[in-house]
């Protein structure tokens, strides 16, 4: 597990660089755009020339919009060399997407702060804890760093990925430093059940219809210690949604009694063929879902991850079921 906390050295950098580009991974979660937007305000309110990149194409999604999601880029900026890259939530260039690679390798320099077990440490200075619950986190360990206020704007912005990350404090990294970190926060203005509404209701129909059909695809296998459902294309097109409001069935999936791995296959998405993306949540705290994404080449925590194969769904599936019945 990768742990390099160079807080000074990221600080130092950050004070020798006017100009920064503050980066996220692609399909943006609460803590990877909690993370984004407060360490970008919170350089900018101090002065700092800051671009926001959060990578990708397809839309960011509605429930972070009020965070102030309109000005992020989707692609580097044409200057983009020419400033510090700071990635946050990010545990490759990969996951950058197509352009970062070659915008960590340009750039003029940079700092990666994240909680990902398996980061690859890939920038100039690397802020890595894999016990960190989440990512805004140690943005706020740097703010301080720097001794920078926290407004209540960023203040929120950091809350989401407490809230987002734990499970709404829930999940096994839901630790007595998040909970500490989230009081802080509230004694700074946070509202929680501001917060709560802004991001978990209000929500469009579709939504719930959607998760009603995904509900209904699901399979229980390996004698009920794998739960796998299924987004298809039909769905996304019968309830007029987005892959995005598939977010939360996952967890439906891993309340089931003797599940140990909860599996969400994805749609493939227009332009990639036959590419299947897979959530992962363990159930069961020896269960380690990072070691079965990266069987399928992709990636994440201990308790969530991801990967994404060319093939079919059913191939998703044999892949889970091998390393799961190895396991
Ligand atoms: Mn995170």
């Amino acid at each position: 597990m990768t742990t390099a906390l160079d807080l000074s050295a990221a600080a130092a950098l950050l004070r020798a660089h006017a100009r920064v580009l503050v980066a996220c991974h692609e399909a943006p979660d609460g803590d990877a755009l909690g993370s984004l937007v407060g360490l970008g305000l919170s350089l900018r309110n101090a002065g700092w020339d800051v671009v926001l990149w959060a990578p990708g194409d397809s839309p960011l999604p509605d429930d972070y919009r009020w965070l102030g999601l309109d000005e992020a880029k989707r692609l580097p900026p044409a200057d983009a060399s020419e400033r510090l890259l700071v990635t946050v939530d990010c545990g490759s260039a990969e996951r950058l997407g197509s352009d970062g690679p070659a915008t960590v390798a340009t750039a003029s320099a940079s700092i990666n702060l994240d909680h990902h077990g398996d980061n690859t440490c890939f920038a100039g200075v690397n802020v890595v804890d894999a016990n960190s619950p989440c990512a805004t986190i140690l943005v706020l360990h740097l703010l301080r760093a720097l001794d920078l206020p926290i407004t209540l704007e960023v203040a929120e912005a950091l809350y989401v990925g407490i809230v987002t990350d734990t499970g709404r404090f829930m999940y096994a990294n839901a630790s007595a430093e998040s909970h500490r970190v989230a009081a802080e926060l509230i004694e700074l203005g946070v509202d929680p059940a501001q917060i709560f509404r802004r991001l978990y209701e209000g929500k469009p129909a579709s939504r719930v219809q959607l998760q009603a059909r995904i509900l209904s695809s699901l399979e229980l296998r390996l004698d009920g210690r794998l739960a796998v459902a299924y987004v298809t294309l039909a769905d996304l097109d019968a309830t007029n949604a987005s892959e995005a409001d598939a977010e939360g069935v996952i967890d439906a999936l891993r309340s089931i009694a003797g599940v140990e791995v909860a599996a969400l296959v994805g749609a493939p998405r227009s332009g990639e063929g036959r590419v299947h993306k897979c959530s992962l949540r363990s159930a069961q705290p020896h269960v380690d879902v990072a070691r079965i994404a990266h069987a399928g080449g992709g990636g994440g925590h201990t308790l969530a991850a991801g990967f994404a194969v060319e093939g079919s769904a059913a191939d998703v599936v044999v892949l889970i079921e091998r390393e799961l019945r190895g396991a």
